[in-house]
């Protein structure tokens, strides 16, 4: 058996979580085994290793330890909960995977997207979802919508250019790979948003039952 390997990215404040919940609802409605999860994170281990990504500290953190911290993170991720639910037939839901990697190391801390191949080939080997949903808005409305949860961190302390940088490679990335890659205008209200997704929903099931 294998399942579906589906992926949410965008910028900050896009509403990744909130539809991903969504989603898996109308997934399940239809009686699919959905399994829901985020990266950096998703097993204890790689959720120990996303406090140190998001955590502001004293210390700079170098762009090359931020680089490898979000691939470790992964490696465990995809053993312990990825690869065994795609392996047994579910759908996974995940909030972040790879193209955020090309989106806040490659385009908002500038490395070269040769050094994150090399990475993403080594730790997925093949491995990459099968559909990419990415949440597209104006980069001052996710942040407003960030801010007013409280506390921002790590990367939610940078500047307007670097998630600029992000929004950009994200749809770089839409835009090379169109069949991978649809892009939901997530700067409507919530129920706009959701109606674009129910939109979505028979490909999605037509795809999940196979
Ligand atoms: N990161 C990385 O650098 N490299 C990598 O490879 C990976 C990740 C995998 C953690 O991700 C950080 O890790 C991330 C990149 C980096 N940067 N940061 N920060 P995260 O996904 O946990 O963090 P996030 O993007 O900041 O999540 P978020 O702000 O929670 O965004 P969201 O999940 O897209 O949004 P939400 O929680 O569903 O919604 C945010 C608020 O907006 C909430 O109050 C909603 O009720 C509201 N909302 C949602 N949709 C709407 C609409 N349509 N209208 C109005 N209000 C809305």
């Amino acid at each position: 058996m294998t399942g579906l390997f589906i992926t949410l990215e965008g910028p900050e404040g896009a509403g990744k979580s909130t539809n991903r919940e969504y989603l898996a609802q109308r997934l399940r409605d239809h009686g699919i085994d959905v399994v829901l999860t985020r990266e950096p994170g998703g097993t204890p281990l790689a959720e120990r290793i996303r406090e140190l990504l998001l955590t502001p500290a004293d210390e700079p953190m170098i762009s090359d330890t931020e680089l490898l911290l979000v691939f470790a993170a992964r490696a465990q991720h995809l053993a312990q909960v990825i690869r065994p639910a795609l392996a047994r037939g579910a759908v996974v839901l995940c909030d972040r995977f790879t193209d955020a990697t090309y989106a806040y190391q490659g385009g908002g801390r500038g490395l070269s997207c040769q050094r994150i191949e090399q990475l993403e080939n080594f730790v997925q080997g093949d491995m990459r979802p099968d559909l990419t949903l990415i949440f597209d808005l104006p980069v001052e409305i996710g942040l407003s919508r960030a801010a007013a949860r409280g506390r921002l961190d790590r990367f939610e302390q940078e500047g307007l250019e670097f998630f600029e940088a992000v929004r950009s490679a994200y749809l770089d990335r839409a835009h090379q790979v169109p069949q991978r890659y649809r892009v939901i205008d997530a700067g409507q209200p919530l129920s706009a948003v959701q109606q674009d997704l129910g939109r979505l929903l028979p490909e999605l099931l037509e795809r999940a039952l196979g």
